[in-house]
């Protein structure tokens, strides 16, 4: 018989590795489980409910057009949070500025802050391609009862106490860390719970596949160019040429090479010097899991974790994955 451990039983177990806990954080995760339930009920029947295209003339902060999925699944989520009481401050991709949850009455004493990337990588809904949700959580700095500031949600990915992942693919998942190791659930609908499936999750330190959107390859700095020709090469003692494996949801590339190894490039060019993703709700979270399991996450200048975040949607460069293939791709670099 084999013993089903949901994520609720988990995550109280877990409680036990912080002897000062007093349930806030296994709340606050409770909380994320529950807005991921929600929102994958929604993507999983997508095609069969106007809620795809966009929604109406709204753009978000990137002046993207907001899909009506994008929407809900922010507010889910928030709705979530504010509902939940732990959470005193959401910044998200889909919020230009921040949302203040301790004026909801029941976060005033709240002390968590939660970054978020509600749905990413929503552009491949319509063709049906797994899309994510990345959430990250910190400790606010101020005391409760003052204002939130800058330095409660502006903190290096270093200082963050939890982060995770929801992948709706083929299967939902739900991916996490507490900074004491990777733990994955996947959902069973026919529970309603999402179940240990993937316990104590590691990178292989090295592996055979890179994931990087090479139609931009005129754009790479030369050092990235040299290393996906390095790919291309043959060489039976390295395992090469490697397999190119890009999906364009971030999520789901490093969902894969997370369980099979591999390293996910988002470089630098010269129309996006920073790249494209964002730091604190898409590469932080994401460093933190993959950092986590053993593998490595650089800028291709310094770790991830380590930078100082200046904006809330600032952006920054990727390499992310194994640990021996990211250190073959800064050898190129430097
Ligand atoms: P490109 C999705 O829009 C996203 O933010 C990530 O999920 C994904 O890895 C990346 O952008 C894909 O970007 O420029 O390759 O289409």
């Amino acid at each position: 018989m084999i013993s089903i451990k949901t994520l609720g039983q988990f995550i109280i177990e877990k409680q036990a590795d912080f002897p000062y806990a007093k349930g806030e954080l296994s709340r606050l995760l409770r909380d994320i489980g529950i807005a991921a339930k929600i929102v994958n009920r929604e993507v999983n029947k997508a095609g069969l409910v106007d809620i795809l295209g966009t929604n109406g003339d709204s753009i978000n902060v990137f002046g993207e057009n907001q899909k009506k999925l994008d929407v809900y699944a922010d507010e889910q989520f928030i709705s979530a949070l504010k509902s939940g009481g732990e959470c005193c401050f959401v910044a998200s991709e889909e919020q230009e500025e921040g949302v203040v949850l301790t004026d909801a009455g029941i976060s005033k004493n709240a002390k968590y802050i939660v970054c978020i990337d509600p749905l990413d990588g929503s552009s491949n809904i319509e063709v049906n391609v797994s899309v994510g949700t990345i959430f990250s959580i910190y400790r606010r700095k101020s005391a409760v009862g003052e204002d939130i500031t800058e330095d409660d949600y502006l903190q290096t990915g270093l200082e963050q106490v939890a982060a995770g992942y929801i992948i709706y693919g083929s299967s939902t998942m739900l991916v996490y860390t507490t900074g004491k190791g990777v733990n994955g659930f996947t959902l069973d609908p026919s529970i309603g719970e999402f179940c240990l499936s993937h316990p104590n999750m590691k990178i292989p330190e090295t592996g055979k596949i890179y994931s990087i959107n090479e139609g931009n390859y005129i754009k790479f700095p030369q050092g990235i160019k040299n290393y996906i020709k390095y790919c291309q090469e043959e060489d039976k003692e390295t395992y090469r040429p490697y397999t190119s494996r890009y999906i364009g949801s971030m999520v789901a590339d490093i969902h894969r090479n997370l369980l099979m190894g591999g390293v996910f490039i988002y470089p630098q060019t010269a129309a996006q010097p920073n790249g494209k993703l964002r730091l604190m709700y898409e590469c932080n979270p994401i460093s933190f899991i993959i950092e986590q399991a053993g593998g490595k996450a650089s800028t291709g200048g310094e770790r991830i974790l380590e930078l100082k975040p200046t904006e809330l949607h600032q952006r920054v460069p990727a390499i992310i994955g194994s640990t021996k293939m990211v250190d073959k791709v800064l050898e190129f670099l430097n």
